[in-house]
């Protein structure tokens, strides 16, 4: 039997054991390199939140009437050129919210309170030479949030936990008590944390520059877990570096996985491998969802999560 199944992104194994257990599926990368005339017969195609889903990948599959992509965020997979051929795109919402809230949370705690260079203090044996530098608290500080959707909303509801004053911007306001600012550099005036939680693409390239961090100051958090694209990562690394920001935290990249050269060698970041969802629960919730919407196309049935619009 032809495969009817592309894969071009790396998934968890539990994922990928089922995918091929349950459907006749070809392995591939982006470009689709190696499936020849197999391509006729792909109808649907199973992606990731990083994955960049081309109009050439999609010309090079006529048959194809699905997009499966495994995570929230579909800013890689061109939508507009789906549409056109009436191709469906599901994504998995609302599963991981909680553990990418968290990590927020953990990477805001982690940079503020020095929570990596503290280990290797220790366990470079520094402790006995005299006691740590001190850090910056968090309790009751103000945190903006730039994407006051499903992951924003619960990063709010935790900072509320920590008596934190919350701010967002977006390009509505929303009916909550939390102060609402149309520019992203008025909101990063008003606050200690500037917290990402937006998706990338066209509309969010670069909505942090080197104005925003100029603004956010140099007693000034910036923390991504939304997408690289959205910081402009050399104005960032030049900021650190020059201390006019505090520090930066970040899970996202703008080239990943290559983080800029200059964040490397700075003590006032703290680097993490896109792993803010990378739970057992809710990765393992994640491929139930990816599977449920690429079952219900083969049956017939109406897709668990399609993507907005
Ligand atoms: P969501 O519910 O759709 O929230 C996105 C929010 O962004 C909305 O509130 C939207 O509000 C706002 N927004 C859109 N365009 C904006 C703009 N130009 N300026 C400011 N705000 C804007 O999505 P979600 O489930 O919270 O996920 C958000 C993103 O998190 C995903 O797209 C993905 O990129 C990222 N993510 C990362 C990881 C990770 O591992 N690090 C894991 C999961 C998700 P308005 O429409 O009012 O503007
Ligand atoms: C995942 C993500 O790391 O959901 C998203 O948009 O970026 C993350 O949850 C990714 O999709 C899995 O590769």
């Amino acid at each position: 039997m032809n495969a009817n199944v592309l894969k071009i992104a790396r998934l968890p194994d539990m994922l990928t054991e089922r995918l091929f257990a349950d459907f006749a599926v070809l392995d591939s990368d982006e470009q689709g390199s190696g499936l020849g005339e197999g391509a006729a017969h792909i109808r649907a195609l199973v992606a990731n939140g990083e994955s960049k889903v081309t109009r050439e990948l999609l010309a090079r599959l006529p048959a194809l009437k699905i997009i499966v992509v495994f995570g929230v965020g579909y800013d890689g997979v061109d939508v507009a050129a789906a549409r056109e051929r009436g191709i469906a795109v599901t994504h998995t919402p609302d599963v991981l919210t909680d553990d990418v809230a968290d990590f927020a949370m953990a990477l805001l705690l982690g940079i503020a309170r020095g929570t990596a260079p503290a280990d290797r203090f220790v366990r470079q044996g520094r402790w006995a030479d005299g006691p740590i530098a001190f850090t910056r608290k968090v309790s009751g500080a103000r945190l903006g949030i730039i994407g006051l959707g499903r992951i924003g909303r619960a990063i709010a509801r935790r900072a509320e936990g920590f008596g934190m004053s919350i701010a967002y911007s977006g390009r509505t306001r929303q009916a909550v008590e939390y102060a609402w600012y149309a520019d992203v550099r008025q909101l990063a005036a008003q606050v200690d944390f500037l917290v990402v939680a937006v998706g990338g693409g066209a509309q969010t390239l670069h909505l942090v520059d080197a104005q925003v961090l100029a603004a956010l100051g140099p007693q000034g958090y910036l923390i991504n877990v939304g997408r690289g694209s959205v910081v402009d990562e050399a104005a960032l690394a030049q900021a650190l570096v020059t201390r006019q920001l505090a520090g930066a935290a970040l899970d996202v990249f703008e080239d990943e996985p290559r983080p800029h050269p200059g964040l490397l060698g700075l003590d006032n970041v703290l680097l993490t491998p896109h792993m803010a969802s990378a739970t057992w629960a809710t990765r393992r919730a994640m491929a139930d969802l990816t599977l449920a919407n690429l079952s219900a196309f083969f049956d017939g049935q109406p897709l668990p999560t399609p993507i907005p619009g």
